[in-house]
């Protein structure tokens, strides 16, 4: 357990889940760095809805850009190959000559962000984020959102492992109990869904612990299924109170 990280789980929802109020996530330590070089994804050779290619400006990748994100229905799917599993950043190459613009990424209804794309009249990059991609084909859809601009490529690398968490040894509330400071546990406060461990994995969130409100938080089958409570409770990176008696007193 030395070198685990640790996200610890109290459930408010105690009533519910009253064998297992608290938990832990225990984080396997990521593996050694793999760098990989980006790999870019021309917009002109993707699905075109409403839109069309071109190549009147000059400074663009491939054979052109994608242009007359005009309608509300326009939009663009950019298939993205990924090597393998993982998490990757993601990059927009555009250019947008009529000041800032918004377009929104989305993938598989499963992830969506609205990206900024700063002014620009010549092709640059906006950065994206951190997205969750499949082994072999990832339908990256674009959406118009304010429109008017230019989509060039989309780029995407392999995330690299993020660092192991420093934890300062001085806490900021200077109150804190003896039992607290020895502790030293980051937190965070409230929360309805209870997040899954397996994307806690995935996305590296190394540090965390979370509370689950009562009432229809916990109950309503909706916001936390009975069988997401299972799956938590039984991962293997969880730790129920059972498992870590040493806390309860
Ligand atoms: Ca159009
Ligand atoms: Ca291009």
């Amino acid at each position: 357990m030395s070198k685990a990280r640790q996200v610890l789980w109290t459930g408010a929802a105690a009533a519910a889940v009253t064998a297992a109020a608290a938990a832990f996530l225990l984080l396997k330590e990521p593996q050694p760095e793999k760098e990989m070089q980006p790999l870019l994804f021309e917009a002109e050779a993707g699905v075109l809805n409403g839109v069309h290619a071109a190549a009147e400006l000059s400074g663009y990748s491939g054979d052109g850009y994608v242009t007359g994100f005009d309608d509300d229905e326009d939009s663009l799917t950019v298939f993205v190959e990924a090597p393998e599993d993982g998490l990757y950043d993601m990059w927009v190459g555009y250019s947008s000559p009529g000041g800032d613009k918004y377009t929104m990424l989305s993938l598989d209804d499963r992830q969506a962000a609205e990206i900024r794309l700063a002014a620009s009249g010549t092709f640059t990059e906006a950065y994206a984020g951190k997205w969750l991609l499949r082994t072999g084909r990832n339908e990256v859809l674009i959406s118009r959102n304010w429109g008017w601009y230019n989509m060039d490529y989309i780029k995407i690398r392999k995330a690299r492992k993020r660092p192991e968490h420093r934890v300062e040894r001085r806490l900021v509330n200077p109150d804190a109990t003896p039992e607290t400071v020895e502790l030293l546990l980051a937190a965070m406060t409230e929360n309805g869904p209870i997040p899954d461990p397996d994307l806690l994995v995935k996305t590296e969130t190394h540090w965390s612990w979370f509370c689950t409100w009562n009432g229809d938080f916990i109950n309503d089958g909706i916001q936390n299924s009975e069988d997401h409570i299972r799956h938590v409770l039984h991962h293997e990176y969880v730790l129920t109170l059972d498992e870590v008696k040493e806390l309860r007193s």
